[in-house]
């Protein structure tokens, strides 16, 4: 296994759509265990392979709390069906976008139609973190970042703060 490198924003890679995974062939196996020892060397609680620059539509989610045992769940070819209509808004962070945090408002719950490591298709429903969670890593599959999620003014403030942080780095 090893620890990749995260693209950060505005990496056009971060801008790819990512493809289907038609066969987990040993190449995505290995994928897949790099994309958790990345993540969770970060960390964070959710990757998508876009962010290392493989764009396959798999991500990997774990919102355990530190206190509880790990969780890795692995989504490859997911879809995001019934969207709830109330929406609910979160702070969200992502690791492309290093030390911003912004309020996003998303649909409260959805259904999620995944395959796992063995093919297996699962359908669940989701709700709170795990909801917001696959949404943000949904959207790295099409390319899209939270920061596309906010205003104009909100998402200026957002890309001036990163420019600070990194002059100051
Ligand atoms: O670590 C992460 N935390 C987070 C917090 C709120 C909403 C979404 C996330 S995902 C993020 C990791 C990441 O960038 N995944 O793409
Ligand atoms: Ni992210």
């Amino acid at each position: 296994m090893a620890i990749r490198t995260i693209l950060h924003y505005p990496d056009p890679r971060l801008r790819q759509k990512a493809q289907p995974v038609t066969n987990v062939t040993p190449e995505i196996q290995r994928l897949i265990e790099d994309m958790a020892e990345t993540m969770y060397a970060a960390p964070g609680v959710g990757l998508a392979a876009t962010q290392i620059g493989e764009p396959h539509r798999i991500f990997i989610v774990d919102i355990a709390a530190e206190d509880e045992p790990s969780n890795l769940m692995v989504f490859i070819n997911p879809e995001i069906l019934d969207p709830s209509e109330d929406l609910s808004v979160y702070s969200e962070g992502c690791l492309s976008v290093p030390e911003i945090y912004a309020d996003v408002e998303r649909p409260a719950r959805i259904r999620a139609r995944w395959q796992d490591l063995d093919g297996t298709v699962h359908e669940e429903d989701m709700e709170g973190l795990m909801a917001t969670c696959l949404q943000h890593e949904m959207d790295h599959l099409e390319g899209i970042l939270f920061i596309d999620h906010l205003s104009r003014l909100k998402r200026q403030m957002a890309l001036k703060k990163l420019d600070k942080l990194r002059k100051a780095a």
